[in-house]
């Protein structure tokens, strides 16, 4: 078949297509934004009409997906891990109803936060919602993945999680294809208690989801991705899961001399973990994340073994893994540090010159002056992130999307006087718009401002779910019209900026302003094609 050389994400997307794929939903979020890219520019996708427009959030994408299962076709949803805690509510209970049509569950890990606020650990969402989860080694292995996902989830009408990595999904390897498979038609459960969790229903789903775990156990003991291969040096055995599998083996060309079980598929087959023990006494872990491995095996095996890897320091318990990582715990020596010139140093991001959220972070930083101590600046989570930086350090706060409304509020009921949020477009229809409502309904003294750039900027500009739309939002939500305004961040409107800055903020009330001009590197895409 078809060979082409892929990132680790347009593998996963190319295999979904072949595997026969009726619907991709996903929220962009890095390192998972690139999948559905790719499908959203594949002709075969616009001929079959592959659903692939983006979602508002992982939540609403969730659940897409979760209905196109229950209507018998193969869904995937994306996201990156932050994301999961956004969608968990209906992930968590798609364990437990189960699917009629595969799904795909694409969780994207962000190892050392390269663009991300923490470094969660997928498996353990997957784990907790008890079905089965998938780690490529490689891209190759990745693609293959999809597919063994989708048959294993339409065998067990379950959903099935695909968990990568950021140095999986945006490396590029050799991928060769399979022949095309169908899509599924339409087809729904004979069961017409098993998509209602009312809680007599539920308890039903949730013993049959327990049920299965048995299956899930012959799965993972079956799967090729889990494969013991002996070694003649047992003075210790290797676990090695996911892309930590490739550089444990890019140490050893000719074959690892020591026994080594990789991990491709969870739950953890447990005999296979057995026989690596009954041959050597010491068993490093190698996994991207956190301990999960290794602290599995203090509850299979007893004290006899000594089990090495994050916990015990033998490897570092944060940040990505790497092959230099992986050869200290060898053994071999750690490789020197080259000096980086200064020219191609690393150095902090910045707002692009031009860039909309620039006139707002100059506006807001002369009003917050003027309030000092009794104002404060709740950020979000996109590219005015940046307003915390110098120059412009007018920010106090960003956690999680769609907090900066909420903070600001729980900071005014605190007895803050002058809490500011600042907020993306794109964020605020994610999470925003909820934290409005409650802050309208408690008539929270607090100014909002919805930087409207018109795109999802941050993760390489998107389509924005609430573009030509925010201003209704805002209305029908309950901001009264007075409080409302619209204005275009530029040098000229700079004292009118202020001006409403100092006049909303003494407000007594909800105020909304949205400052509203293209992200200037849409623009110039626009322009140039
Ligand atoms: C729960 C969650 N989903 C996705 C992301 C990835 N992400 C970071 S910022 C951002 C969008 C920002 O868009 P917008 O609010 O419009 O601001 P802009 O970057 O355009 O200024 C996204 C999707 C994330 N950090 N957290």
């Amino acid at each position: 078949m078809n060979n082409s050389l892929l990132l680790g994400d347009e593998a996963i997307a190319q295999a979904a297509l072949d595997a026969g794929l009726s619907g991709v939903y996903a929220y962009p979020g890095t390192p998972s934004t690139e999948i559905t890219e790719y499908i959203q520019a594949s002709p075969t996708a616009k001929q079959r009409g592959v659903h692939s427009r983006w979602s508002t959030n992982e939540k609403t994408a969730m659940e897409a997906a979760l209905g196109m299962a229950f209507a018998g076709k193969r869904a995937m949803v994306c996201m990156k891990h932050v994301g999961v805690n956004v969608a968990a509510d209906a992930f968590m209970n798609a364990a437990v109803t189960g699917v009629v049509g595969g799904l795909v569950f694409v969780a994207a890990d962000d190892p050392s936060m390269h663009s991300s606020q923490n470094e969660q650990d997928s498996r353990y969402y997957g784990q907790f919602a008890l079905i089965p989860i998938f780690e490529p080694s490689n891209q190759q292995e990745a693609y293959d993945m999809v597919f063994d996902a989708f048959d294993l989830s339409e065998a067990l009408g379950t959903p099935v999680m695909l968990r990568i990595t950021t140095r999986l999904a945006h490396s590029r390897a050799g991928v060769t294809r399979r022949a095309e498979r169908k899509e599924n038609d339409l087809r729904f459960s004979t069961n017409p208690s098993q998509f209602v969790l009312l809680p007599a229903n539920a308890r039903k789903q949730y013993n049959a989801l327990l049920a299965k775990q048995t299956l899930f156990q012959e799965a993972s003991a079956k799967a090729t991705s889990n494969k013991y291969t002996p070694g003649a040096d047992r003075s210790k055995g290797f676990l090695a899961a996911g892309i930590a599998y490739n550089y444990l083996m890019e140490h050893f060309p000719n074959g690892c001399p020591h026994p080594v079980l990789k991990i491709g598929q969870y739950p953890l087959p447990i005999e296979a973990v057995k026989t690596l023990a009954a041959d050597c006494d010491e068993l490093v872990v190698l996994e991207e994340g956190y301990p999960l491995i290794e602290e599995a095996l203090t509850g299979l095996l007893d004290s006899r073994w000594v089990i090495r890897g994050r916990i015990d320091g033998l490897l570092p318990r944060t940040g990505e893994l790497n092959p230099d990582h992986v050869g200290v715990a060898l053994g071999f020596p750690a490789v020197t540090e080259v000096e980086v010139p200064e020219q191609v140093r690393m150095r902090p991001p910045s707002l692009c010159t031009g860039c909309g959220h620039r006139d707002v972070f100059e506006a807001l930083q002369v009003v917050y002056k003027e309030k000092a101590d009794e104002c404060r600046i709740f950020g979000d989570i996109g590219c005015y992130t940046l307003g915390y930086l110098p120059p412009f350090r007018a920010m106090h706060a960003c956690v999680d999307m769609g907090a900066s409304i909420t903070m600001a509020k729980g900071a005014a009921d605190a007895g803050l006087k002058y809490p500011v949020a600042v907020i993306g477009d794109s964020t605020f229809t994610h999470s925003g718009m909820t934290s409005l409502l409650d802050a309208i309904n408690d008539r929270s003294c607090i100014t909002v401002i919805i930087s409207d750039n018109e795109t999802t900027g941050m993760t390489g500009g998107q389509q924005s779910a609430g573009t030509g739309k925010l201003e209704a939002i805002c209305q029908g939500l309950g901001v009264e019209p007075d409080h409302l305004h619209v204005l275009v961040p530029l040098k000229k409107n700079f004292d009118q900026m202020v001006d409403l800055l100092r006049r909303e903020m003494a407000y007594d009330g909800v105020s909304v302003i949205i400052p509203r001009r293209e992200c200037i590197q849409t623009l110039s895409r626009k322009k140039r094609s």
